[in-house]
C-alpha cells in the first residue's frame, strides 16, 4: 500500500519535472528566435547609437532606455512619415485632450524609463526612428535605418 502510493508519487513528480524542462526549452527557442534586440539610448537631444542595419524580413526589438532629463519619443518610418508624424504632434499640441501619443508606431520614454517597439522591416531602403518631441526631430534627434 505504502509502496504503491510512494510510487505513484514518484511518477507525478518525474511527470511535473519533464513538463517544466519542456516549457522552458520553448521559452528559450522562442527568445532567440526571428526577433532581434537592439538597445538604443536616448538622451538630450540624440539617439545613441544613431544608425542601426536591419536585414529586410528582419523582427527587429527596439530597447529605448531614456538616459536624458526630458521626456523623448520614438516613431518608425521613411522621412514622409517623420514629417506627417511631426505634423501629427504640433497639431495634438493644441488639443489639450490629445497627448498625440495614439500612435501605434511610436513610444513616448520618460526620463529613466525604458519603452520597447517592435517592427518588421518588410521592405530594403532607407527609414529612420525620430524623436518628435518639441524641436527634437528637427535638431537632428534621429537614427537612420538602413534596409538591405
Ligand atoms: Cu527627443
Amino acid at each position: 500500500m505504502n509502496r504503491h502510493r510512494t510510487l505513484a508519487l514518484a511518477a507525478v513528480a518525474l511527470f511535473a519535472i519533464g513538463g517544466a524542462a519542456c516549457g522552458s526549452d520553448d521559452d528559450a527557442t522562442a527568445g532567440n528566435g526571428d526577433v532581434r534586440t537592439v538597445e538604443i539610448d536616448m538622451a538630450d537631444n540624440v539617439f545613441e547609437p544613431d544608425s542601426v542595419d536591419v536585414n529586410r524580413g528582419e523582427t527587429v526589438r527596439f530597447v529605448f532606455t531614456n538616459t536624458g532629463e526630458v521626456a523623448h519619443d520614438a516613431f518608425v518610418g521613411d522621412t514622409a512619415a517623420q514629417d506627417g508624424h511631426e505634423m501629427d504632434m504640433r497639431e495634438a499640441e493644441g488639443d489639450e485632450h490629445g497627448s498625440g501619443h495614439g500612435d501605434s508606431g511610436a513610444v513616448t520614454v520618460e526620463p529613466g524609463d525604458t519603452a520597447e517597439l517592435t517592427h518588421t522591416f518588410d521592405e530594403s531602403g532607407s527609414l529612420e526612428i525620430g524623436c518628435h518631441q518639441p524641436g527634437h526631430y528637427d535638431g537632428g534627434m534621429k537614427l537612420a535605418i538602413d534596409v538591405t
